[in-house]
Order: structure tokens, then sequence, then C-alpha cells
């Protein structure tokens, strides 16, 4: 484990000058048009910035114990899982940005978060690295030639064999589109001319819709999903860039190359 503050041990032998109370972040390089092409990463990161909490990246090691990304190490403790390190940070910190949220409208957007998190990425990622293979994806990324040719053979084989497992990889490309279409279009539906999820203010459920609808938004250049936002769904589009300007003013030097 950890020494008080310093340098800080997590349980996978992590090693990094991080002070106490200070996230360790683990998550994928940042890419050239969105900083993570991981919407889970993205979501842990707007919430630390929303929350005001202190965090430094490590991008060595980005799949933690429960053999994904992200993950986080505070104080010694690694936190696997993005849910669980917002409800760990949320109670660590006592983050109060969903407070101002009734019970009845707190519960809605936890359907939202949801509908995000476990439906829309599903679509994404099925069409990303399988049906797509990875080709306009990877003009997104700032990956290594080496990377660009064996990325696309490892990725859609596996990307595969979970969809099939999942359930939407029975489904065909065009009902896949479809599912991905309706997602947005409910996510429109709820958002109208709102400025966020959470009203006049983000709250904890725009970072992980954020998260998912940066990954259509940036990592999908030109093509028929990133159209959703772009020409679909405006509003959905005026909100990704909305997020982007409120929790990540600097998004064009966390980018790989910066802008
Ligand atoms: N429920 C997890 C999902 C994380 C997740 O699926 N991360 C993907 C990257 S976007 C991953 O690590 N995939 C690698 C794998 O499944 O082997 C969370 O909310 O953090």
């Amino acid at each position: 484990m950890c020494g008080a503050g310093g340098s800080l041990r997590s349980s996978r032998g992590k090693c990094m000058d991080v002070d106490q109370d200070v996230v360790l972040l683990h998550q994928f390089q940042r890419g050239k048009y969105c900083p993570n092409l991981s919407p889970y990463a993205l979501k842990v990161e707007a919430f630390l910035r929303l929350a005001d909490i202190k965090y430094e990246v490590d991008t060595k090691k980005p799949f933690g114990p429960k053999g994904k990304c992200p993950w986080i190490t505070i104080n010694g403790e690694d936190v696997a899982d993005s849910q669980f390190i917002l409800e760990h940070l949320t109670e660590r910190f006592n983050v109060k940005i969903d407070n101002r949220l009734g019970q009845q409208k707190a519960a809605s957007l936890e359907a939202v978060r949801i509908l995000a998190d476990e439906h829309l990425f599903w679509c994404v990622v099925t069409w990303r690295y399988w049906l797509d293979g990875c080709v306009t994806f990877l003009k997104s990324q700032s990956f290594p030639p080496k990377l660009h040719r064996a990325f696309p053979l490892f990725m859609k084989r596996g990307m595969k064999r979970r969809a099939k497992h999942h359930g939407i990889g029975l489904h065909s490309p065009e009902q896949i589109y479809h599912i991905c279409r309706k997602d947005c279009a409910t996510l429109a539906s709820i958002l109208g001319e709102d400025d966020f999820f959470g009203g006049d203010e983000p709250c904890t459920s725009d970072c992980s819709v954020f998260g998912q609808l940066a990954q259509l938004m940036w990592n999908a250049p030109g093509s028929h999903y990133q159209a959703l936002l772009t020409e679909t769904y405006p509003n959905l589009d005026r909100y990704c860039h909305r997020m982007k300007d409120r929790v990540f003013p600097d998004w064009d030097q966390l980018l790989d190359p910066p802008q």
C-alpha cells in the first residue's frame, strides 16, 4: 500500500509520485480530436473536473484490477469501474453537484445514465470495432503505425465475439444503427432545450452521457454515426460542445497532438 502522501503504491504495484487525496486516473492515451477513446475514462475525467478534485493521469497501465479501463488509485487504494469510482469519490470528497436535484429528477437521470453507459455504448463499440473494422475510429487516434495494422485484426475478432455474447451482435448493421438512433432520439427529447441533463448546471449523469456522445461526436469522423449528432439531433451536437467548453476548456491542449 502507500505511505502518507508522497509516493503511492497501489495493489497493482503502480508507483507514482502523487500527493495524499490526489486521484491517479489510469486511462488510455489521448486522441486526435477527443481526450479519450474510452467513454468511461472521459466520464471519470469530466467528473473529477466538475467536482474540483485534484488528479493526475497515468497512461502506462490503462487496465485495472477488473481488466477494464479506466480505474483510479487514491491514497493507495485502487477503485475499478467508472460508476463505482464516481460513487467512491462522491462519498470521499462529499461531492455536492447532484444535491440540487430532487429525488424524482435524480432517479430519472440514473435511468438516462444507464441508457448511455449500458445501451448506447454497445451500439457504438460494435460498429466501431467490428462492423466498421476500426477504419473510421483509427482516423481519430494517433497510434504508432505498427498498432494501426495490428489493432483492427485483434479488435475486430474480439468485438464480434463479445457483441454476439452480449446480444447486440446478433442484429444486422442496420438494426444496430436503428437502436443507436433511437437512443439518440431519446436523449435528444429528454434534453430538449436545456443546457445540460442536470438542467442549468451539469450533474453526475452528464459525465456519462457526455462520455458516450463524445465518441460519436469526435471519434467517428465523417460517419453516419457522427451524423446522428451533427445532422439528425443538433441539440445533442450543441450539448457536446457546451460540455466540452464548460468542463474541458483546455480540450485542444489535451489532444495528441495538441492543437
Ligand atoms: N463498466 C465499466 C466498463 C469499462 C469498459 O468496458 N472499458 C473498456 C474500454 S471503453 C475496456 O476496458 N475494454 C477492455 C475489455 O473489455 O477487455 C466502467 O464503467 O468502467
